[in-house]
């Protein structure tokens, strides 16, 4: 029966998911998904995956029963999809859940690089209002034209927002969106050109490796504000800083970074940065219906021979 079935948790999951998955399956956990770690005694019983990180081809290579990988999170870069579609393993991400707190991170994320409100505060705290006046922000949003990088359920979330505060929006995605009515920029260094302000959304992995790197960042200009709401390993971290010392570009707000959770001191130090530890999703009610997507993902693979939300990467794959 179902709940004979041996699921492995990788990673530090909350106490919400680690008790879903306690009532419906039998658990195993690992801190990470090092085969290493995986013991001779219970790894042939393995058939699902509940993950929170990495999931490599070595990895699943080693689970030789293993017939399902359910990703918290939308992106899923950290897990080889296209080896498991190979091995006929089934992969699924949690969509939609989360869409609009990560568009609303997002906007939040941008005025306050824009207005500066997380450093206002700081300077209210310190006591210094008492002796000055905070100085007038060099930055607004006001006048600002906004180009989105991938322009997928979240970019979409991100337009709209950005549409209601009556600024502009610009994109560059894979394909042309035929459902939206914003200038279309085939390339990255186009898009950049185009605008003031750019929205990074698009997904990790091989093809968006460091795309934001001198080029783009001297496209985008001295006015130029980048926000980085999708994986770290989209931005070249070391041209971000020399621009911001620099002055090529004004200012960066990120919320991911290229080695989680240590971020390089250079960034750390650099002017004009606000940086947030990763936590686009990250509210309780937000966190619980993707951990109720994984799980239900999970009970509808092994109930019904069905997942809810696939990767496309494995969309081919039969129970
Ligand atoms: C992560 C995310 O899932 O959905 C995503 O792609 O980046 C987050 O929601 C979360 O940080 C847990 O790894």
């Amino acid at each position: 029966t179902r709940r004979d079935t041996t699921i492995l948790l990788l990673g530090s999951f909350n106490d919400y998911i680690v008790g879903r998955l306690e009532q419906e399956f039998r658990l195993r956990r690992i801190a990470s998904g090092d085969v290493a770690l995986l013991d001779p005694a219970w790894l042939h019983d393995v058939k699902g995956i509940a993950s929170m990180g990495r999931v490599d081809a070595a990895f699943i290579d080693a689970l030789p029963n293993l017939e399902i990988i359910g990703n918290f999170g939308v992106g899923y870069d950290a897990v080889d999809a296209c080896h498991a579609g190979a091995r006929g393993i089934m992969v699924t991400n949690t969509p939609d859940v989360l869409t609009e707190e990560v568009a609303d991170t997002a906007i939040g994320l941008l005025i306050d690089t824009v207005r500066e409100l997380s450093r206002a505060q700081a300077f209210l705290r310190a006591g210094e209002w008492e002796k000055a006046r905070y100085p007038l922000s060099k930055l607004s949003l006001r006048g600002r034209k906004v180009g989105i990088f991938g322009l997928g359920r979240i970019g979409k979330a991100i337009a709209r927002r950005v549409e209601a505060f009556g600024l502009p929006v610009a994109y560059c995605n894979r394909r042309k969106a035929d459902d939206v009515a914003y200038d279309y920029y085939p390339t990255l260094t186009a898009l950049a050109q185009a605008v003031d302000t750019l929205i990074l959304v698009a997904p990790g992995g091989a093809e968006t490796s460091k795309v934001v790197n001198a080029e783009v960042l001297q496209a985008l200009g001295e006015n130029g504000v980048l926000i980085n709401i999708a994986r770290g390993s989209l931005v070249d971290e070391e041209a971000l800083v020399e621009a911001l010392h620099k002055g090529t570009i004004a200012a960066a707000g990120l919320d991911v970074f290229d080695n989680e959770p240590h971020v390089r001191k250079a960034l750390l130090e650099a002017p004009n940065t606000v940086l947030l530890p990763h936590i686009g999703s990250a509210s309780e009610k937000t966190r619980q219906a993707m951990a109720d997507l994984v799980v239900d993902n999970l009970i509808a693979w092994f109930d019904r021979g069905v997942a809810i939300t696939p990767v496309p990467e494995t969309g081919h794959v039969k129970k």
